[in-house]
């Protein structure tokens, strides 16, 4: 009888266990925020390297499986000096979902570690609710290690009496130590007396034995005893995890509430005991796997959920997987393909969450640089201005490098300009509006960005249209991720024809004042809507008509037909001024972005232009020989052409 009724009890608390799972479908937080990330820094070769990375991928990969299916895994890859060991955990205390987030999360740092100059053979990322790991020796049950860190905050305990949270934190930390070893490696719970509660958790990685966990756990009690009278502490062994905080940070999704602790632990309140645990997270996978196979609304319920979990990986990290963006982008269709550039092709794409983006396919092998590119996308990725095009990751791990852009509706200034036809011209306010914001975009980044990003590709098919016609420059960055790459830099002397500084043409010299040359350029073009084009045969660029006419009356009779008599002349022969500043000839001269701004604006006088480079025509027909005749970008055909710059002569772009 009495059997039967705790029976029916037991039931009704599952029944409200999932009843209250469903009330309340609430995305819990995976902590995967960094505390620590710590890399070795022992050395190999450059051959080795390759190698090492090659193995430490395919590890990384193999971990994440493992640690889907057990909360843990370790993973071993390659032979020899070249073997990479590998190892994730989470906390105990995350779910599953939370723990796929988590580790999503710090695997993605991992990464930092890897070799670019200098040469690292292992790495650990600690987060509040994961753990990851690689080197080049089985470290799988090493307890404690030299690199072991202690990370206190900085804030002192306020709002609750000090020292008797001091003592409470105390009293916790020693009796965790203690109860983790004996319930399987992991304890959370908290101690609360006189009304002040400290809360804790600590956990051994599964590898290690019993007298291995209390060993490391030991030590971390003692190690974190430097962090008492802060809010917060955090002991960062190579075997185990502890923390003590203020706050509750652990999940404890039941009520496992025992006696206050008149027992053997005087005053002590304990909670979370491992069996409790383990019960209910048993419970809880039962229920959502019950459920989940039970109704079909509910499943697709439980997907959108995971959707939006994948959303929030994607934003807190910069890395995609590969099969995801090539199911996005349908893998890689040509009905999907938005352009060709001078680097890779580019898809859209819509993620599983809805989201449309851009993917760039890199004609780089880039595998040998993953460390170094994925720095340089994280740094890239942190630029955010209104008038630049959001990088918003990559993916790294599949056969070739991606790069995952947001998706801009209108397509390009140039096929605004010279390719669509259903579309009407643009009128004088939305072309000013276009390169004012075009000019600051470049200005932030010259200027204000802390990376100072030299663009080096400014062209009309990099300024991309939103619905209302903000201009976002495309592709910046780009020469940052690949700065060793020499078949990159000199087929291309990246750039287009037409857009190109003399200096850099002539002597590859690169600086801010070439990207204005470019804009230079567009301004005029955007302006007649005409093309330049450098090499033209009688050297009658747009740029040399438009200089022809500095000076006299008939100013604005370059700008565009099609506007008629709708523009404003004045603006219109200050903004030709400023285009003829920024394509002088000597590129000192040349202003600034921020100045170009400010002058556009009305904000500062505009000097007197001096003249932009002039062509000589013998030069211009030995370049054309050298050059197939099309008028599609240089790089498209650089590769085969094998065109060389320093075949040109100097004098050819000094000024007559
Ligand atoms: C300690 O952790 C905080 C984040 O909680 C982090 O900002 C800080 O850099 C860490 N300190 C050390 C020495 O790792
Ligand atoms: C790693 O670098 C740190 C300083 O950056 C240095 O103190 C330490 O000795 C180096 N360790 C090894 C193994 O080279
Ligand atoms: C390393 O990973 C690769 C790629 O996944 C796999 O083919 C290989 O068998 C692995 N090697 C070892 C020793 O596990
Ligand atoms: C790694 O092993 C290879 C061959 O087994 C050897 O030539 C090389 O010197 C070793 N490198 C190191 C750093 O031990
Ligand atoms: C760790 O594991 C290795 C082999 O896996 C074993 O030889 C060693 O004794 C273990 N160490 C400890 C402290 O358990
Ligand atoms: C904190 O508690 C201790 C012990 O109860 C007491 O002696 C002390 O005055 C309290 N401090 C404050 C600031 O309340
Ligand atoms: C704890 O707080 C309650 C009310 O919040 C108060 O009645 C009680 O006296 C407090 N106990 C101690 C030991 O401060
Ligand atoms: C804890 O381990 C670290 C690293 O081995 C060591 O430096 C430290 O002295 C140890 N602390 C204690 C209290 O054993
Ligand atoms: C936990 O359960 C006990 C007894 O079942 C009850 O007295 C207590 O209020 C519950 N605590 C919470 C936080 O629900
Ligand atoms: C799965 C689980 O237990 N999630 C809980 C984690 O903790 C947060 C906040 O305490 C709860 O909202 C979640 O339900």
């Amino acid at each position: 009888m009495s059997f039967i009724t705790s029976l029916s009890v037991f039931s009704l608390h599952l029944l409200l266990l999932l009843v209250g799972l469903f009330l309340n479908p609430v995305i819990s937080d995976p902590r995967g925020e960094t505390v620590a990330q710590m890399c070795n820094n022992r050395t190999m070769t450059p051959q080795q390297r390759s190698l090492v990375v090659t193995n430490f991928l395919a590890a990384m990969d193999a971990v994440s499986p493992l640690l889907e299916a057990k909360g843990y895994g370790q993973v071993v890859n390659g032979t020899g000096n070249l073997t990479v060991y590998a190892y994730g955990e989470c906390m105990k205390d995350l779910d599953k979902k939370d723990c796929d987030l988590c580790f999503a999360q710090i695997k993605a740092k991992v990464p930092r570690c890897l070799p670019f100059q200098q040469i690292t053979r292992g790495g650990r990322v600690f987060s509040d609710g994961c753990y990851v790991r690689y080197d080049e020796y089985n470290f799988f049950n090493e307890t404690l290690s030299s690199q072991d860190l202690t990370n206190c905050s900085d804030k002192e305990i306020t709002g609750v009496n000090r020292t008797l949270f001091r003592d409470n934190a105390e009293e916790l930390v020693k009796f965790m130590s203690v109860e983790a070893v004996r319930h399987g490696g992991f304890y959370a719970g908290f101690v609360d007396r006189h009304n002040v509660t400290a809360h804790g958790l600590a956990q051994c990685w599964e590898p290690l034995t019993r007298g291995g966990c209390a060993e490391c756990l030991t030590n971390a009690s003692e190690q974190i005893d430097s962090c008492l009278g802060k809010e917060e502490g955090r002991a960062l062994n190579a075997g185990c995890y502890m923390r003590f905080s203020t706050q509750k940070f652990y999940n404890n999704s039941g009520n496992y509430s025992t006696s206050d602790g008149s027992g053997g632990h005087n005053h002590l309140v304990v909670i979370l005991t491992v069996t409790c645990s383990v019960v209910a997270f048993v419970l809880l996978v039962c229920a959502v796997c019950f459920l989940y196979r039970k109704t079909r609304a509910k499943k697709q319920r439980e997907n959108k959920q995971l959707g939006s979990l994948l959303m929030l990986a994607n934003k807190s990290n910069l890395c995609f997987s590969y099969e995801n963006l090539e199911k996005a982008t349908d893998y890689f269709s040509d009905k999907n393909k938005l352009g060709q550039g001078g680097s890779g092709s580019v898809f859209k794409g819509v993620l599983r969450n809805g989201k449309t983006i851009a993917v760039k396919r890199l004609f780089f092998h880039t595998k040998q640089w993953v460390d170094h590119f994925f720095n340089e996308v994280n740094l890239i990725s942190q630029i955010d201005h209104k008038n630049l095009v959001k990088l918003l990751g990559c993916s790294i791990t599949g056969p070739e490098s991606l790069l995952v852009y947001e998706y801009i509706a209108n397509k390009s200034l140039h096929d605004y300009l010279f390719v669509r036809q259903d579309v009407p011209p643009l009128d004088w306010a939305k072309r000013f509006k276009i390169l004012l914001g075009t000019a600051e975009g470049m200005a932030y980044l010259h200027e204000e960005s802390n990376l100072r990003i030299i663009h080096r590709d400014i062209k009309l098919s990099n300024i991309l249209l939103e619905h209302d016609f903000t201009p976002r420059i495309a592709d910046f960055g780009l020469a940052r991720l690949f700065p060793g790459d020499k078949t990159h830099i000199s087929t291309a002397i990246a750039g287009t024809r037409g857009y190109m500084a003399p200096e850099y043409v002539v002597r590859g010299k690169l600086t801010e004042k070439a990207d204005v040359y470019s804009f230079g350029v567009l301004m005029i073009e955007v302006i007649t809507r005409k093309r330049n084009n450098a090499f033209s045969q009688d050297a009658s660029s747009i740029i040399h008509t438009v200089w022809s006419l500095y000076g006299t009356s008939n100013h604005v009779q370059v700008v565009d037909p099609v506007l008629g008599d709708n523009f404003n002349k004045m603006e219109a022969s200050r903004l030709l001024e400023i285009g003829l500043l920024c394509v002088q000839a000597a590129f000192e001269q040349r202003p600034a972005m921020s100045a170009v701004v400010k002058m556009m604006r009305g904000n500062m006088e505009i000097p007197t232009p001096t003249q932009p480079p002039f062509l000589n025509p013998e030069s211009v027909l030995e370049v054309r020989k050298m050059m197939s005749p099309t008028d599609s970008p240089m790089e498209d055909q650089s590769q085969s052409s094998g065109w060389r710059i320093d075949n040109i002569s100097e004098s050819f772009f000094e000024p007559r």
